[in-house]
């Protein structure tokens, strides 16, 4: 009976973020992004309503102008009678609906207020991963029935987020008057977009460096049939966005939506590809069957997992503190390495919260939590399959040498791989 209660509520709360009630859509938001015990059946069970969406990723340097550009976009879209959700996981200059709709939210256009959702993501504190939270938080969006879902991130280089993975279209953010960033940028931004905006065109310097970056694009070789254009705008006064709005809507065209429900994306990075050479070239690593679930370079971080087999039970019947540790300093080892540098660990500490048992699930995710010049100190937390925290463990590295850096590192055989995972 009470179980009959109970499915009974969640049947009706899956109904109505189908429908798009806005307050069963925050408290699923919450549920999702603080991973509470009902979140993953609620996505279970959302998973069918999920890929219709068209998922645009905003990108760009903490201060480029994506805030002021999504508001222009949410302007944009709604005068087009779409319905659009923002996931912003940079809080740092928060969009609210309120300041958006400004004048029509005050004549009480309340079809503007209701086709509009705006939610942040707090960008620490999420044991699966800042980028799994993200796209989570999409699929419900998604399964409320936005038309567009705009997720902002802070620049490939400074966010864990692989946008490129959860967005169908990437849009990248470039201010004017980067000079010699350019080239900085050029690396890890012009790889992901799908369109390039030069903001603050109001500036002096844009036209020089909307023609910069459609040089660069020359250079780059054409991907497909998409070609990736440079455009300016001053979201202020919303010029541009119409044509941003237009260029988002040809490419959705061209490489269909949904693309985070389909893409083996984690697995399939450069940072990924090398995460793997060092572990094909770690006997240890292979012999605890460890497995590999993501790795980015930007700041460094890897997530490993495995399955707790008979040969790593210990006397006690558990799990085996060491599997526990070699899955921890295996991602501390591989986190610090694809940071850029080769690191050799000074310290280490763990801390054991729940035990695990034969045919548990366990997984370690590495992040950095401190940067010094000499030495940087990585977090570990390991999870249950279930999601309990089952310990957790820090790491510090002393920093020796640059090497492997930039994707460069995949295509020269030997660098600094002979220190992986750690010296
Ligand atoms: N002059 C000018 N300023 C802009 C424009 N777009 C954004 N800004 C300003 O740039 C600053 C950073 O913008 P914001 O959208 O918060 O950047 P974000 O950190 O990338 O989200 C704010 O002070 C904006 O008012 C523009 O088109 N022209
Ligand atoms: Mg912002």
């Amino acid at each position: 009976m009470k179980r009959d209660t109970a499915d009974a509520a969640h049947a009706a709360r899956v109904a109505a973020i189908r429908a798009g009630d806005r307050m069963a859509i925050a408290r699923a938001l919450s549920a999702v992004e603080n991973e509470l015990p009902d979140a993953a059946r609620l996505l279970a069970d959302l998973e069918p309503s999920t890929g219709r969406a068209h998922v645009v990723g905003v990108t760009g340097a903490p201060g480029a102008g994506k805030s002021t550009l999504i508001s222009a976009l949410l302007r944009e879209c709604t005068r087009r009678g779409r319905r659009v959700a923002v996931v912003a996981v940079d809080p740092s200059s928060p969009i609210t609906g309120g300041s958006v709709l400004g004048d029509r939210v005050r004549m009480g256009d309340s079809a503007a207020v209701e086709n509009v959702f705006v939610r942040s993501i707090a960008s620490r504190g999420h044991s699966g991963g800042l980028a799994k939270a993200t796209s989570r938080m999409v699929d419900v969006v998604d399964a409320a029935g936005f038309d567009v879902v705009i997720v902002e991130t802070v620049g490939a280089g400074q966010s864990e987020v692989d946008i490129a993975a959860i967005a169908d279209t990437s849009v990248v953010v470039c201010p004017p008057g980067l000079g010699d960033d350019v080239q900085a940028i050029k690396a890890g931004i012009l790889e992901i977009a799908d369109i390039l905006v030069v903001s603050k065109a109001d500036s002096p310097q844009a036209g020089e460096t909307t023609r910069d970056l459609a040089d660069m694009l020359k250079l780059k070789r054409a991907t497909g049939g998409w070609k990736v254009p440079v455009l300016p705008t001053v979201a202020p006064r919303d010029e541009g966005v119409a044509a941003l709005v237009d260029a988002c809507d040809r490419h959705a065209q061209e490489v269909g939506r949904g693309r985070r429900t389909r893409a083996p994306d984690a697995t399939d990075t450069p940072a990924a590809q090398l995460a793997r050479r060092f572990i094909e070239r770690d006997g240890f690593v292979r012999h605890c069957r460890l497995e590999l679930v993501e790795a980015g370079r930007a700041e460094g971080h890897a997530t490993v997992a495995v399955t707790i087999r008979p040969e790593h039970v210990n006397f006690n019947g558990g799990c085996h503190g060491g599997l526990m540790f070699t899955l921890a300093d295996t991602a501390f080892g591989l986190a610090a390495n694809l940071a850029g540098f080769v690191a050799v660990g000074i310290d280490t500490h763990m801390a054991f919260h729940v035990g695990l048992r034969e045919g548990d699930r366990l997984t370690a995710r590495a992040y950095p939590v401190a940067r010094g010049k000499r030495v940087a100190t990585w977090r570990v937390d390991l999870t249950r399959g279930d999601g309990r925290m089952v310990a957790t463990f820090s790491g510090t590295v002393f920093v020796t040498r640059q090497a492997h850096g930039g994707v460069e590192g995949l295509e020269d055989e030997d660098a600094g791989v002979e220190h992986a995972p750690r010296g």
